[in-house]
């Protein structure tokens, strides 16, 4: 383990926002009336929420300041054309399309290059990504390595694709089945994790040969090139902005949900360097999400985003943030709890099945272990194993991930180290008493994206 070196804020703190303080008998009450889901509690009665590093950032003075010269109007805001400069600046792509929001993107970019029967290969899936491939009569097929669900394998490049997977898969149906690749910087599912350039690259060789395209799920591609700064020693003396621009140059196309990386509260966009799709993911923008210079977003939405992706790339930025997930994860590795390794970008992915051994799938540990967090100590965490998962589009039946996990997702730029210091402390407190802990039943279950909304009860 390394030691704690410094990662201290490159910023100082300007305004607060006030918590409301729970009783545990509160807590308790809430959580039942949410359904022991973590989605369905009001966030004024949570004291450290970490449900998501989506939308969650705190934007700095430059970006509020950005908010202010929000240009509203309803075509052509001059806010769509800086963001349109910073996309193509630093990301490289040449076309944008704003979206609202990631989903959004990905509803185009599936309707536009999926047809019924269609395989996407993909390393991992993301939820509401492969939803749409689904929607779009598409049928995702993971390509990670098989260390990527393996919690306790070290490999520095978790997110990496397995070539062999890729290649049978080609194969087996054909280029003109695979209408792209998505390739996802970091990999949430797995934990947060990278992957490499080398591995990239090969990915591009390989989808080159047969005309395949690679869209990027470019989420969090700023704490991907951290990552490869700090780990592939070619890239060792290189910015991470350099790192970002070539990683977007291996592909051909993006979604983007800004509203992790980009240090946003909401936006997304699509980006394509292909003329031809851009003109028809330009044409569909207009009927679910807005004109195509607001794409669902205000003016000042797209000027903060301009603004939050060149502050994304920044090194003593990225450095402040993944050392602070970092010293959490450090904090409860030595403590002994069993954690997803090595340490994602953006949070630390607690191990729920190592956890409650006695808890089985089916009795979904993770979301009993999140409600249990949150009781303790009023934290919100997030699960990611099989209610997330869901259901097999085809079969019905529910998919039992390897992984069965609770993301502490740090939002950027919100919480100290003292904040950090509780929540290790908390998850100790459930894990000395967690052979007492039983697990759930699900009484409510929506069709789509379940773990949004479904509610459970205790045994
Ligand atoms: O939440 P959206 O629609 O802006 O973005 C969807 C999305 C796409 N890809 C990846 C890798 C994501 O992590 C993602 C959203 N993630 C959420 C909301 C999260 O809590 O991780």
């Amino acid at each position: 383990m390394k030691s704690r070196s410094s990662w201290a804020e490159p910023y100082k703190i300007k305004m607060v926002e006030l918590l409301k303080m729970t009783t545990l008998s509160q807590r308790k009450k809430a959580i039942r009336e949410a359904g022991y889901n973590t989605f369905l509690l009001r966030s004024e009665d949570v004291y450290i929420d970490l449900l998501t590093d989506s939308g969650t950032s705190a934007m700095s003075d430059v970006q509020w300041a950005g908010m202010m010269r929000g240009d509203e109007a309803y075509a052509g805001s001059r806010n769509y054309y800086n963001l349109e400069k910073a996309v193509r600046e630093v990301y490289g792509y040449t076309y944008l399309v704003p979206t609202h929001q990631g989903r959004g993107a990905e509803h185009l970019i599936s309707s536009i290059l999926i047809k019924k029967g269609d395989i996407i290969p993909g390393n991992m899936y993301f939820t509401t990504t492969r939803l749409h491939q689904e929607l779009a009569g598409g049928t995702f097929r993971d390509i990670i390595i098989d260390d990527a669900h393996d919690a306790e394998s070290e490999h520095p490049f978790k997110g990496n694709v397995d070539l062999g997977k890729l290649e049978a898969l080609i194969d087996q149906y054909g280029s003109e089945k695979i209408p792209y690749v998505c390739i996802a910087t970091t990999v949430n599912m797995a934990g947060g994790q990278p992957i490499s350039m080398s591995n990239l690259r090969a990915v591009r060789e390989l989808t080159a040969k047969h005309g395949i395209r690679i869209i990027h799920d470019m989420t969090r591609v700023a704490e991907n090139a951290y990552f490869i700064q700090q780990r592939e020693p070619e890239f060792k003396r290189k910015s991470i902005a350099r790192i970002v621009r070539e990683i977007c140059d291996l592909t051909d196309g993006a979604t983007m949900s800004a509203k992790k990386d980009a240090l946003v509260n909401i936006g997304g966009f699509l980006a394509l360097n292909d003329q031809e799709t851009f003109e028809e993911a330009r044409n569909l923008v207009v009927v679910y999400e807005g004109l195509h210079t607001y794409g669902g977003l205000a003016g000042r939405d797209m000027e903060a985003m301009a603004i939050g992706i060149r502050e994304s790339v920044d090194q003593n930025h990225m450095h402040a943030r993944v050392g602070q997930v970092e010293y959490l994860g450090q904090r409860l590795q030595a403590a002994g709890i069993p954690i997803v390794l090595p340490i994602g970008s953006h949070g630390v992915f607690l191990d729920a099945r190592k956890i409650l051994p006695h808890i089985p799938q089916e009795q979904y540990p993770a979301q009993t272990l999140a409600a249990e967090l949150y009781i303790d100590a009023g934290i919100r965490a997030m699960e990611r194993g099989v209610v997330s998962a869901g259901r097999d589009a085809k079969t019905g039946k529910e998919r039992f991930p390897k992984l069965e996990l609770v993301r502490l997702t740090i939002p950027r730029r919100v919480y100290t180290q003292a904040h950090m210091d509780v929540i290790a402390e908390s998850v100790m407190r459930v894990y000395d008493r967690r052979s007492k802990i039983k697990g759930m039943e699900m009484v409510y279950e929506p069709n789509y994206l379940r773990f949004f909304q479904a509610r459970f009860k205790p045994l």
